[in-house]
């Protein structure tokens, strides 16, 4: 029995062909290869449109915020009275930072984002209870490393938690950490999400910008809170020089601290319609020179 196999590579994509009929001869091997360099040049618009949905797809940092309700009523306990839902599409927050980073590069850094306020549509939005019966932060847990300049993450957990009452006292960063005064003792996750992408930047004026994307899941039991949450969150932190501080430590370390940077964050879509249409394109185009290859090879 006589086997065909052909192995192409396109990009990272592999694809593997196998051909043969019911006798296990191939007797038109000149028209097979044809046909094969017409499957793989369709099979290369394919990947070619694939490779062109993930580009996009990781534009997806730019896309406008999601508007959301949330009703602080409906979370799991309540923050809330009802009444307190409220409307926004931005997320003000006031940032502290606190990262360990060693001369190797590799760093350990935790975040807290204090949740300030919310606008929509630019405009600052009420809402009711905010940092009076309730509060709302951000934390924000990485590890990564800078070599020659270039920073990667290796992980960027964030937590949306909810501080009943709002007694946690006042958030600062210090040699030892951030935290809050009075702790954290009685406060609960609201939702959650992993990093899907990082930046930071530097500019001429000594502005640190920090840029995250972040796949968010809203936590057990707090679906209610959010309404429809998007699936991913991005935080834009921005530190001027007077909030931020190196300080070299006796073993070797540096402590980076930052007490009130500036953040924004906003929800956005995933550009789930437009992997759906693109996925279908690129599954049309491999169903149709499937079916093409086939009745070729019928006739
Ligand atoms: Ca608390």
């Amino acid at each position: 029995m006589r086997l065909f196999v052909l192995r192409f590579n396109l990009g990272s994509v592999g694809v593997t062909i196998c051909g043969g009929d019911g006798s296990g001869l191939i007797n038109d091997n000149e028209k097979l290869m044809l046909d094969l360099k017409r499957l793989v040049s369709l099979l290369t618009s394919a990947v070619f449109l694939v490779g062109t949905i993930v580009i996009l797809a990781s534009h997806s940092a730019t896309a406008a915020p999601v508007t959301f309700s949330w009703d602080p009523s409906k979370s799991l306990p309540p923050l809330g009275a009802l009444g307190s839902s409220f409307t926004a599409d931005t997320i003000n927050t006031t940032n502290y930072l606190h990262s360990v980073n060693q001369a190797s590069g590799s760093f350990i850094e935790e975040f807290i984002l204090q949740v300030t306020g919310f606008e929509l549509n630019g405009q600052v939005v009420v809402a009711p209870g905010l940092n009076s019966t309730y509060g709302l932060y951000f934390t924000i847990n990485g590890t990564g490393q800078t070599v020659a300049g270039m920073t990667t993450f290796n992980n960027l957990n964030v937590s949306l938690m909810a501080d009943p009452g709002k007694n946690n006292g006042t958030p600062s960063s210090t040699l030892t950490g951030v935290s809050f005064s009075n702790g954290t003792a009685d406060d609960f996750a609201l939702g959650s999400g992993t990093l899907v992408s990082a930046s930071l930047a530097l500019d001429s004026a000594g502005v640190r910008h920090a840029f995250f994307a972040e796949r968010f899941m809203s936590a057990s039991g707090q679906a209610a809170f959010f309404g429809n949450v998007a699936p991913l969150v991005d935080f834009f932190l921005t530190t001027p020089p007077a909030n931020f501080i190196a300080v070299p430590q006796p073993d070797g370390t540096t402590v980076q601290m930052v007490n009130g940077g500036i953040g924004k964050v906003e929800f956005v879509p995933e550009p789930a319609s437009l992997l759906l249409v693109g996925g279908g394109l690129a599954a049309a185009v491999l169903y149709g020179c499937g079916k093409a290859f086939v009745r070729d090879r019928r006739e």
